[in-house]
C-alpha cells in the first residue's frame, strides 16, 4: 500500500503542478492545489478519485476500492456520519486538503482535513511548544505553523469555513498527566474581517467547564491589534492572541510550559496557573 501511495503522490505532482504536498498519517493524501488536470486522461485510478474529489465542492475524503476487475471512488463530505457506503475492507481511504474558496484568485486558500477526527476539522493545535504563537494580526489572520503538529488555520480561512453559521466547535484539552476534556459548543461562528473576526459562540456542553462563552461577542486581538475591553493590551499581557475581553477565561494561544494567565489556560477546567499540556479546537457541520 505505501508503494501505491508514493505512486500517487508523485503522479499527483506531476498532473497537478502542486507548489506544495506533503503527507500526514498512512492514508492521508494532502495538498495545495488551486489548478485541477483535465479529468478525462485518467480512468479507474486513485488519481481520478483524487480530482474528482478536488472538483467536487462538498468533497473532503474519498475511499478508494478495488473488487475484482472493478475499481470505485466514494466521495464524501465533512460529515462522517454520511459516509456509510465504505464497508467492503478493500478500500483505501483518502483525505483531501483542498483550496474550498477561489474566489480569492488562489491567493487565499482555505483548506479543510476532511480525515482527521471523524469528519471534524482542526483549526488549532499546540502538542510541542515548537511553534511560537505569540504572533501579529496578519500572522493569526492567514495562518500559521505545522498542519500535523502545532498550527493555527488563519482567522480568514476559518470564517470562510463557518459562515454559513451550521457549524459547531470542539475544544480538546489535555493535562500533563495525560488527562483528556472537552468543552463542545453547539453554534461556532466567527465574523468576517470586517469585525475583526468577531466570536460567536453558545450552547455548550462538555466536562471541561464552559471558558469560552465569556468570550462570545468579543473581536479578535493580538498585540499589534488591541480590541479588548481593557484600556491594558491583553495580547501583550497574556503573551498571545484570542477573543480577549477583560482579559480571559480561555487563552489557548497563550505561551507553552508557562504556569500563569499567559499560559495555554482554561480557567475552569484547571485554572490560572496551569498551562495545558495539549489542545485541539476543531470545527465540523452539525449532524442534524
Ligand atoms: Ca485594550
Amino acid at each position: 500500500m505505501k508503494k501505491l501511495k508514493i505512486c500517487f503522490s508523485f503522479l499527483s505532482l506531476l498532473a497537478l503542478g502542486i507548489g506544495q504536498i506533503q503527507f500526514q498519517g498512512y492514508y492521508t493524501f494532502i495538498g495545495f492545489v488551486d489548478s485541477p488536470a483535465n479529468l478525462h486522461g485518467f480512468a479507474n485510478s486513485m488519481l481520478a478519485c483524487s480530482l474528482i474529489c478536488l472538483r467536487k465542492d462538498d468533497c473532503y475524503f474519498f475511499d478508494f476500492c478495488e473488487s475484482g476487475p472493478s475499481t470505485i471512488c466514494y466521495f464524501h463530505d465533512n460529515d462522517v456520519a454520511n459516509a456509510s457506503v465504505f464497508e467492503t475492507g478493500v478500500c483505501l481511504r483518502y483525505g483531501m486538503r483542498k483550496s474550498c474558496h477561489r474566489e480569492d484568485g488562489g491567493s487565499n486558500l482555505c483548506c479543510k482535513n476532511g480525515i482527521d477526527n471523524n469528519g471534524w476539522t482542526v483549526i488549532q493545535r499546540r502538542v510541542d511548544g515548537v511553534t511560537d504563537f505569540y504572533r501579529n494580526w496578519s500572522e493569526y489572520e492567514n495562518g500559521f505553523g505545522n498542519p500535523s503538529a502545532d498550527f493555527y488555520l488563519g482567522n480568514h480561512c476559518i470564517h470562510k469555513i463557518v459562515k454559513k453559521g451550521d457549524y459547531e466547535l470542539r475544544v480538546d484539552l489535555k493535562d500533563h498527566e495525560g488527562n483528556w476534556s472537552y468543552a463542545g459548543y453547539r453554534n461556532f461562528l466567527i465574523g468576517g474581517a470586517k469585525t475583526a473576526y468577531t466570536l460567536d459562540v453558545s450552547d455548550f456542553h462538555g466536562n471541561a467547564g464552559d471558558s469560552l462563552t465569556y468570550h462570545s461577542g468579543m473581536p479578535f486581538s493580538t498585540y499589534d491589534n488591541d480590541n479588548d475591553n481593557k484600556t491594558s493590551n491583553c495580547a501583550a499581557s497574556h503573551g498571545g492572541a484570542w477573543w480577549y475581553k477583560s482579559c480571559h477565561f480561555s487563552n489557548l494561544n497563550g505561551q507553552y510550559g508557562l504556569d500563569d494567565p499567559r499560559g495555554i489556560i482554561w480557567y475552569h477546567w484547571l485554572g490560572y496557573y496551569y498551562s495545558l499540556n495539549q489542545t485541539q479546537m476543531m470545527v465540523r457541520k452539525k449532524v442534524s
